[in-house]
């Protein structure tokens, strides 16, 4: 015996293949059984000479392992084979995928954009960290407004130049910034606020925010556009006021009330009686912010809007509490099954 014939049947046993459990069985008799490859191999290990006997003993032991892992692997094989055959029962309903369920936030911001979409408005995000400039400069907004207090705003402790955007209107600035009118754009997405945290506002919240520049943008194109998303949106039967009011980035500038969805305008304690609901405010973008972006604000004009996605949310689905939303509470969230 020497090491050559030992390395030949470490090759048979790797390269070995069986088809059926009868031939792993042989292959197990043939190695390990009582008159096997291995019990002879051990015999002839004792007559060896001293000198050779340690690596010879080595080599057997390899074969050893290699025909037991081998006969391991190919009987489990079997093995799972044939449960598989004995336990399967094809009569048996298959088994369910559980879907998650999309975030009602998500669900309302994705409709809002949607119809926005459809009369050719394009999707743009930006970031959630900005600076001074975006959030609050270039939109006219002045150094001494309430809304740069630190009550209100989150600024980085190190460098107050650097905060959480307040609303999304800092990423239209970007766009304004870069793109030559015609513009027509939708910037949804997550804004927080320093507010004490309540069953009503959050630090956090979406907004989805509109912006509409070409030349000959008029007052009468924001109303018509609102109009067509709040029936879209809301229903048909939705009634709509304006109210005017004031933003430093827009001019005139309007607030938006529709009939109370819960009360149908009737009166209840959602539209505390008044049979209306705020959703959004607007107006025409004021010529210093337009400048601000390098646009001719002689030759163009534009419209502009922001509405929050939590309100409209909660009258959707009937919710009386913002903090719902944030908590990620499984029982909450799995009542939104959508496709
Ligand atoms: C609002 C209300 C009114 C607004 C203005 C701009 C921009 F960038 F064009 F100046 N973006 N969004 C705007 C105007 C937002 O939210 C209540």
């Amino acid at each position: 015996m020497d090491s050559v014939e030992i390395e030949a049947l470490l090759t048979e046993i790797s390269s070995f293949q069986a088809s059926s459990a009868a031939e792993v069985e042989e292959f197990r008799v043939r190695f390990l059984g009582k008159k096997g490859v291995l019990r002879e191999l051990f015999a002839k290990l004792k007559e060896a000479d001293a000198s050779s006997k340690r690596e010879l003993g080595l080599l057997i032991n390899k074969v050893k392992e290699s025909a037991e892992q081998k006969i391991t692997a190919l009987s489990n094989y079997g093995a799972d084979e044939d449960s598989l055959f004995e336990d399967l029962d094809p009569t048996l309903p298959g088994s369910t995928h559980h879907l998650g369920t999309r975030h009602p936030i998500s669900i309302v911001k994705n409709r809002m954009c949607e119809i926005f979409e459809r009369i050719g408005f394009k999707i743009s995000e930006g970031p959630e960290i900005e600076t001074d400039w975006y959030n609050f400069s270039a939109l006219n907004i002045p150094e001494d407004h309430p809304a740069r207090d630190m009550q209100d705003t989150f600024f980085l402790q190190t460098d107050p130049d650097i905060l959480l955007r307040t609303h999304t209107s800092p990423q239209q600035i970007r766009v304004m910034e870069s793109t030559e009118p015609p513009i027509r754009i939708i910037c949804p997405g997550r804004v927080y606020r320093n507010e004490t945290i309540s069953a009503r506002a959050h630090c956090i919240f979406h907004q989805i925010e509109g912006l509409y520049i070409d030349e000959n943008v008029s007052f009468a194109d924001l109303k018509h556009t609102l109009f067509h998303f709040t029936k879209e949106m809301f229903g048909e039967e939705t009634k709509t006021r304006f109210r005017p009011s004031y933003f430093p980035f827009t001019e005139p500038s309007a607030e938006m009330d529709i009939s109370c969805l819960i009360c149908k305008g009737k009166g209840c304690s959602v539209c505390k009686n008044s049979g209306w609901v705020e959703i959004l405010g607007c107006g025409m973008v004021d010529p210093t912010v337009l400048e601000n972006c390098k646009i001719d604000s002689k030759k163009y004009a534009g419209f502009a809007f922001g509405l929050g996605v939590e309100r409209p949310a909660m009258l959707t689905y009937r919710i009386n509490d913002i903090r719902l939303f944030f908590e990620n509470d499984i029982r909450f969230l799995k009542q939104f099954q959508s496709a």
